[in-house]
């Protein structure tokens, strides 16, 4: 296992790179880029992203920001420029020392919340939540505001306000797309795409649709076994993996998680996780937890215990912590209870270690 972290840049991320070499274990980034989907990345920008980062003594062997245009899920004329854009893109991380690259093949939102900041009554910290309900109450306009307010000034990761600007046509364009087309033009851009990343040595690794169903009548085609099983179908190829959330997936209770990461790492198509614990609170109703197992839903010592046993290789890191002790930053992005949360997975692998008489692995 590789531990990483998520950091957004030196820019727009208060954590200083110091701060996340110090967490123990830590070995690199699940890295990012603040580019807009569908434009050829600089080669000099990532060269000089990779030096800050390797200069603070980390990796970054993991791209998550690399987005996929609108108009390649639509499948529309202009979908070639755009794959051609991402080519290139793969070429040049590949040429910089990239080994995986997270994206997600999600129409319109990266991932959705109805609550940035929801107190936990228990102890007073606050984490992300989602209740249908309300979603419903709000409608997709409202959502979008509503979390850009939210965010207390930090730019969120798939919220990017030039494309959710275009929201009300984006939402048209995509009636009458059912979640079969979807497919077919998400087979069209890994036919372009994997063959590529085979030649160069990187693996694209699918996010899961969060939350795990669909939203506001837009196709999805992510968020269960069955579907990553058509998705690896699509273009059969170790290349073409999945990024198992284990917070995304397990926002629904029907999805048996260290399963799910059984049956793809045994198929050697899991390219990184982000390992993560939720708190169901009801149908379409859920909050985000401390790592700790006892305080979400989600076995985490099943899901280590799942990567141990069938991808122990694998690029893993903590994804969104709660704000804790008065931590101001980005929703889910703090530095606290991701360093909390990164330590526990570290203290979950140990005992593997010893449990299954392996005492030096990583
Ligand atoms: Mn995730």
């Amino acid at each position: 296992m590789k531990m990483t972290f998520r950091w957004y840049g030196s820019k727009i991320d208060p954590i200083p790179l110091k701060f996340v070499k110090q967490i123990p274990g830590m070995t690199g980034l699940m890295g990012l880029l603040d580019k807009p989907a569908g434009v050829d990345w600089p080669e000099e920008e990532f060269v000089a992203l990779k030096k800050e980062v390797n200069d603070a003594g980390l990796e970054i062997e993991v791209i998550e920001s690399v987005n996929v245009h609108e108009d390649i899920k639509m499948g529309l004329p202009s979908r070639d420029e755009y794959i051609a854009n991402y080519i290139s893109t793969i070429r040049m991380l590949a040429r910089q020392g990239v080994k995986v690259i997270v994206y997600n093949f999600m129409p319109v939102f990266d991932w959705l919340r109805t609550d940035l900041a929801r107190i936990i009554p228990e102890d007073g910290s606050n984490s992300l939540y989602f209740d249908e309900k309300d979603l419903g109450e709000m409608g997709p306009l409202e959502i979008v505001r509503k979390t850009a307010e939210d965010s207390k000034g930090f730019t969120l990761p798939g919220w990017e306000p030039e494309r959710l600007a275009l929201l009300e046509t984006t939402l048209k364009q995509y009636e009458g797309i059912t979640p079969d087309m979807l497919r077919q033009n998400y087979k069209y851009f890994l036919d372009a795409v994997i063959p590529v990343c085979e030649e160069v040595g990187v693996r694209m690794a699918c996010h899961p649709d969060d939350p795990a169903w669909p939203i506001f009548g837009l196709p999805r085609i992510a968020h269960s076994q069955d579907d990553f099983d058509k998705i690896c179908a699509l273009h059969d190829s170790p290349a073409n993996t999945l990024c198992l959330c284990t917070g995304s997936l397990g926002s629904n209770p029907d999805n048996d998680i260290p399963s799910i990461i059984r049956h793809f790492g045994e198929k050697n198509r899991i390219g990184a996780m982000h390992v993560r614990n939720v708190k169901f609170l009801g149908y379409h109703h859920f909050r985000e937890a401390s790592h700790l197992t006892r305080e979400g839903d989600l076995d985490m010592f099943a899901i280590m215990e799942a990567i141990y046993d069938t991808c122990p290789d694998t690029y893993v890191r903590p994804d969104h912590g709660r704000m804790i002790w008065d931590e101001q930053g980005r929703p889910g992005y703090g530095l606290y209870d991701r360093a909390l949360g990164a330590t526990y997975i570290n203290g979950l692998w140990e005992a593997l270690n010893r449990i299954k008489g392996k005492k030096d692995r990583v």
